[in-house]
């Protein structure tokens, strides 16, 4: 399948170097398609392979991906019509329970996610669901911290993709249980802020099974010519919806089979 690309490599490396400064340094930028208004996903996954070739390049080591955008809800709230895909490297993991900076994030917001470790390689194209639960090794909770660089949430899905899918930290914990254990269709999650319930939701929010946005997001890498590598660390995607953070916060993430996942924030 050839893949639908407008911008030169020039462009390519330029809005890399756009996006990466305001990932590296926090500040806010415009959406990329304000400058490239015929940019495509398929540009917008350029950007991303060059982004995540500089930072394995400068030594930062890739643990996994995430699915994004793949609940309806989620879809609806950010006026894009297809979910997306990004990188994890180690150093954007944070420890269970731990003490999250935010003068290092423009402005960070939290979901909860089932997270899937594989045991073997995944391919697509057509990977299914059937094939995303032999190839994994266990399922944990996370909670994924997103931080779209983008000002006033004002982007779409190119600039999105670009941005690495406003990926910036993520905290796995609870209890590690095997996929065929339990009934990941409908586990229930509840979100907690400062003691109060401020998010609910069930895992079919994630596009019907958590596992089927593992087999979109294996698909997603066989259009770009990749593959899942076993090991591989991989969040399905937000099952409640994002919720802002600030310093002072504490956030508690309670999954039905799973266990929970706490976390607060700090200047
Ligand atoms: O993880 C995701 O669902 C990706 C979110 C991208 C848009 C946003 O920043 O909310
Ligand atoms: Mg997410």
């Amino acid at each position: 399948m050839s893949l639908n690309l407008t911008l030169t490599r020039e462009d390519i490396v330029r809005l890399c170097e756009r996006v990466e400064g305001a990932q590296r340094r926090a500040y806010a930028i415009p959406k990329l398609t304000d400058e490239y208004p015929s940019m495509t996903i398929d540009d917008g996954y350029a950007v991303q392979h060059e982004l995540r070739r500089r930072y394995i390049a400068r030594g930062a080591r890739l643990t996994g991906w995430k699915a994004g955008l793949t609940s309806r809800a989620k879809m609806l709230q950010m006026g894009v019509h297809v979910p997306s895909i990004g990188f994890l490297l180690a150093d954007m993991a944070r420890p269970e329970n731990s003490a999250i900076k935010t003068s290092d994030m423009v402005h960070p917001r939290v979901e909860c996610e089932v997270a899937f470790v594989t045991k073997k390689t995944l391919k697509g194209p057509n990977c299914t669901r059937q094939e995303v639960l032999e190839a994994t090794d266990y399922v944990l909770p996370a909670v994924e911290i997103i931080d779209s660089r983008f000002s006033g949430f004002k982007f779409d899905l190119p600039s999105v993709i670009a941005d690495n899918g406003s990926s910036a930290r993520y905290v796995a914990g609870g209890r590690a249980r095997y996929a065929a254990d339990i009934d990941l269709r409908t586990l229930g999650v509840v979100m907690e802020k400062n003691g109060e319930i401020i998010a609910v939701g069930a895992s079919a929010a994630v596009l019907g099974h958590p596992a089927e946005a593992i087999a979109m997001l294996v698909n997603i890498l066989a259009e770009q010519g990749e593959q899942l590598a076993a090991g591989s660390f991989v969040m399905s995607g937000g099952i409640t919806e994002a919720i802002p953070v600030k310093p002072g916060d504490s956030i508690i993430a309670r999954f039905q089979e799973l266990g929970s996942v706490s976390m607060r924030f700090i200047e």
